[in-house]
């Protein structure tokens, strides 16, 4: 048996469940808040997830979690079969976390975790965010799914990034920079399929729960 060891309000937790409930694989799900005990970086080194541990040993880093699960369980395959399809969607992946998210992230503990950010850092991001999110329009193709006609692992990606990008956006600039993409009907779409359904309904009993036993840190990502 599987065990995805993270926790629901973190958007790359949700990347690898996603693709879990999309291919109907069992799995348990175990808490962690990231920490950083000795248990936690045997798994992860940095103390990051999610991780997964499976019987041959433990498993980090999202992305290459879902590219063994789509090698390890073929059925109903995240990705397509011709080489330049697959590779369109693994563009679409790197291309949000890469050019997207990360660069969301270094706003996201004055969106969300009542810190402050240095208004250097504010100003630099939204041009380098504007820049990429152009780029990003050129890519994904919404139709209806971010690479296509399918559900595929970008929707993974898509699906749990877009919107804490743009709750950041919001939250710092009191304007989401994504307004010009069909995001909000994307996910629309999504929130149709019962994984995605599974994901949120998660993600806020997690929130509350991380209200209570961590205080200091507000729900989001
Ligand atoms: N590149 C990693 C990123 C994972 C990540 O940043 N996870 C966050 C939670 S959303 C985390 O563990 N943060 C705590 C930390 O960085 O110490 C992946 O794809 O798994």
């Amino acid at each position: 048996m599987l065990t995805l060891a993270g926790f629901s309000v973190s958007n790359y937790h949700n990347k690898v469940k996603l693709a879990l409930l999309e291919k109907g694989i069992p799995f348990d799900e175990e808490l962690n808040w990231a920490s950083k005990d000795e248990e936690t970086l045997c798994c992860s080194p940095l103390g990051k997830v999610p991780f997964l541990k499976t019987d041959r040993g433990a498993l980090c880093e999202s992305q290459v979690i879902l590219e063994y699960l789509e090698d390890a369980y073929p059925q109903k395959p995240l990705l397509p079969a011709d080489p330049w399809e697959r590779a369109k969607v693994r563009e679409l992946v790197v291309f949000v976390e890469l050019h997207l998210e990360l660069v969301a992230r270094r706003l996201y503990p004055q969106a969300f975790f009542g810190g402050k950010v240095s208004a250097s850092t504010i100003d630099r991001t939204r041009p380098e965010l504007e820049r990429n999110l152009a780029a990003f329009a050129r890519l994904a193709r919404f139709s209806p799914f971010v690479a296509g006609d399918r559900f595929t692992l970008a929707d993974c990606a898509a699906c749990v990034h877009l919107p804490v990008v743009s709750m950041a956006c919001k939250a710092i600039w009191g304007e989401d920079l994504l307004a010009g993409l069909p995001v909000r009907d994307y996910l629309k779409l999504m929130r149709e399929r019962e994984s995605v359904r599974r994901i949120d309904a998660d993600r806020k009993a997690n929130a509350e729960l991380m209200a209570r036993e961590k205080p200091f840190a507000a729900p989001a990502a």
